[in-house]
């Protein structure tokens, strides 16, 4: 079977991993890439060998010749992105967060679903394998049924060194990043159905919230808190990892700093080393992030191949999106949001 090939718009910061991941997945290779700025372009172009380079999305899609679009740019351009891949028929993988607002997400959505062509949201923090082996885990029936969970990230990690944008948004850390550990505690405990959140802004240099703690509602009756900050400085620095705990009738499952999986149950105390593999591109603390890059790049792959829909697809993630708004007008408000007001 030949290679399935791939376009990629946003030559920026995170596309290098996701350059990464494509020249290793198997089954698909990048054969153009655009970004407007011709610097990046460059940069990309000449790190991994692609020859075809636009700095407009019109002209690549005009030209043609690739069977998906991977979208790595920032939030402000992914619905016109998007609409532009559907209009043009073709399957795309857009990066969270999925849009600036709801209607934009749902917008997306349908644009997809009219043209029959997959979307993919970039929600790759599920398929870290650290987070995968408490998602077995958990399936396994080893703590029992769940009924309570916590999804946890702190940390003083300066991300605004490689992501300056990040200290210029009214909204942060939600958006940006619990966004993740939100869409974790969907993969892990199921579908909320309210949340009640509060957020602080600790460092005065930028312009969104750096801390928020979240209460969720899960729909099976699963309460879960999704806490996540950073302005938090730990004597050994954590980023980033995304730390669990999870109390079932049976026992309980830990995930603890340094990649430690702890399951206590009746029969059984393990602790079980999961630290990601470090691939050969990958360097520390990332390697977290970057094989789950790949791994959700595989993916897509697969999915693509056998007409399956992917597990964070536009439809799915509009629950994980509908939690980051949901959030952010609870902590506004200071009451508890159904996820109905936005879905
Ligand atoms: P960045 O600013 O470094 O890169 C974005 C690039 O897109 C820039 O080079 C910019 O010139 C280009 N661009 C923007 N609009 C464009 C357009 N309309 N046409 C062509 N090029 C355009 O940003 P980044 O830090 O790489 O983040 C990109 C996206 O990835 C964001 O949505 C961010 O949230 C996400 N991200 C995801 C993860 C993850 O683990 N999933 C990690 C970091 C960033
Ligand atoms: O995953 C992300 O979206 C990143 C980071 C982990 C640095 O917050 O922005």
């Amino acid at each position: 079977m030949s290679d399935l090939k791939g376009a990629l718009i946003g030559c920026g910061f995170f596309a290098v991993n996701q350059m990464h991941g494509w020249r290793d997945a198997e089954g698909a290779r990048v054969v153009a890439i655009c970004d407007r700025d011709p610097k990046r372009l460059k940069v990309v172009g000449d790190e991994f060998g692609v020859a075809r380079r636009y700095t407009s999305a019109e002209d690549l899609f005009a030209d043609g010749g690739f069977d998906f679009v991977d979208i790595a740019t920032t939030v402000a351009s992914h619905r016109p992105l998007v609409e532009l891949a559907a209009r043009h028929g073709i399957p795309t993988i857009c990066q969270k967060p999925f849009a600036p607002t709801m209607d934009d997400a749902k917008a997306m959505v349908a644009a997809c679903a009219r043209a029959n062509v997959p979307l993919m949201i970039h929600e790759n923090f599920r398929w870290q394998s650290p987070i995968r082996a408490a998602k077995a885990a958990i399936d396994s029936g080893a703590i029992g049924e769940v009924f309570w969970g916590r999804v946890s990230f702190r940390s003083a990690y300066d991300v605004f060194s490689g992501q300056p944008y990040l200290a210029t948004g009214k909204r942060f850390i939600i958006e940006d990043l619990c966004i993740h550990a939100l869409d974790i505690a969907r993969f892990l405990f199921g579908d909320a159905m309210a949340v009640t959140a509060r957020t602080r802004r600790v460092n005065p240099d930028i312009a969104g919230e750096d801390v928020a703690t979240m209460l969720l509602d899960h729909q099976g009756g699963i309460t879960s808190v999704v806490d996540c900050s950073y302005a938090t400085k730990l004597p050994i620095e954590p980023f980033p990892e995304t730390l669990l705990e999870v109390d079932g009738s049976k026992g309980t499952l830990r995930l603890s700093q340094g990649y430690h999986l702890c399951i206590h149950s009746p029969d059984r105390m393990e602790v079980t080393d999961v630290e990601p593999r470090l691939l050969p591109w990958a360097s520390l603390p990332w390697h977290n992030i970057q094989e789950s890059v790949s791994l959700i790049q595989q993916h897509w792959i697969d999915c693509l191949r056998s007409g399956r829909e992917p597990d964070t697809s536009g439809r799915d993630n509009l629950q994980t999106f509908a939690l980051v708004e949901a959030s952010y007008r609870s902590a506004a408000e200071a009451r508890t949001v159904r996820l109905k007001e936005f879905l």
